[in-house]
């Protein structure tokens, strides 16, 4: 594809000119006019894949090296290699895994960036959203709405893994980052359990629910229900060209998306599904819940298996192709693209 040559030519004149605006904090738009309004999305972040079988060792080391009290969060953040100085997964997002040990709790606290967790492994642990425990299964769906607090315990006998999204570059982007930790007796559950969904999961709406917040009411959605989703809606009709089918996490009271930042999706493709390419403006983190297969991003072909993770960038042309029936997690900031009218697609 073109690039149109805006390169002014530069004579002595002209860059004793520059250099005289710049001792004033000037810079000329016309000299590299490409890098700054390219053609076209250039990401400074890369593809990049994690192999959880690589990072799950890791993790348990962290586990005996700090405690959950200690590190507030033992967390490991998911770096992509291309970002130098810049610490983050894609420029707008976090992808995290956290570890918890049976018996830990991780205290109390609260921050801007919304935050949603993706059940990996293990069972017996909750969050704490807003007063309620939520119990964490494999796979489930749980929201951490901003400003809101929450912490986790564990009362399983296993380690306990989940993936932590987060809209972290977004925010610090736009300087509306503010975190307050633990307040006193913070932690104790002020609703009972399996509140969120028997209030907003059911299909129904309190008749006195009035939105006080841009996040969904429902912070629950487990696994059980949205894998018989999609189980039930390939049986009745094919998959699409590019996506398998897909669902998207919606508010309830809205039918917008779950979070306000960040759109949040689960997919199935079915054995064998070999996907047409398919590029959109949303730079993506995927986890595999199930299956396995590969991804190509332009050139390159990254093979996935159970809970690997694996970064699309903005505008990358990727396809998905599976070996067998695959789930696939993903979230992205489409939410954000889409509000402010900037997200396309490019489909066949
Ligand atoms: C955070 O507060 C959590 O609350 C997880 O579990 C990951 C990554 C960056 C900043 C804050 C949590 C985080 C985080």
């Amino acid at each position: 594809m073109a690039v149109p040559e805006t390169s002014v030519p530069e004579t002595s004149e002209r860059l004793d000119y520059y250099r005289r605006i710049g001792a004033h904090h000037i810079l000329p738009l016309w000299v590299e006019t490409q890098r700054f309004v390219p053609m076209r999305p250039t990401p400074t972040y890369v593809p990049a894949l994690w192999r959880y079988d690589d990072i799950r060792p890791l993790l348990l080391e962290a586990g005996r090296l700090v405690t959950a009290e200690e590190a507030t969060r033992r967390v490991l953040v998911l770096q992509n290699p291309a970002l130098d100085g810049f610490q983050g997964t894609t420029r707008s997002l976090y992808a995290c895994l956290q570890l918890i040990m049976p018996g830990e709790t991780a205290p109390d606290h609260r921050h801007t960036q919304s935050a949603l967790r993706f059940i990996v492994e293990g069972e017996g642990a909750y969050t704490m959203v807003d007063g309620e425990r939520i119990p964490m299964a494999a796979g489930d769906f749980i929201i951490t709405p901003s400003w809101t607090w929450h912490g986790h315990g564990h009362d399983g006998d296993q380690p306990m893994v989940w993936l932590d999204g987060l809209d972290n570059g977004l925010l610090a982007l736009l300087d509306t980052t503010f975190f307050e930790p633990a307040r006193p007796g913070g932690a104790a559950a002020t609703r009972p359990a399996g509140d969120t969904l028997a209030r907003f999961g059911s299909n129904m709406l309190p008749e006195t629910f009035r939105p006080d917040r841009a996040t969904s009411p429902l912070v629950h959605y487990p696994f059980a229900r949205s894998r018989a989703a999609l189980a039930a809606m390939a049986a009745a009709a094919p998959p699409d060209l590019c996506h398998g089918h897909k669902m998207r996490f919606v508010n309830p009271a809205t039918g917008g998306d779950a979070m306000p930042t960040m759109g949040v999706f689960l997919q199935r493709l079915p054995a064998g599904f070999r996907g047409a390419p398919y590029r959109s403006t949303d730079g993506a983190i995927f986890m595999v819940a199930e299956g396995s297969g590969r991804t190509v991003i332009g050139a390159r072909s990254f093979a996935w298996g159970p809970r690997d993770i694996f970064v699309v960038p903005s505008w990358a042309s990727h396809a998905h192709e599976a070996d067998e029936t695959a789930i696939l997690f993903s979230f992205s900031d489409r939410a954000t693209q889409e509000k402010l009218g900037l997200w396309r697609e490019e489909r066949p």
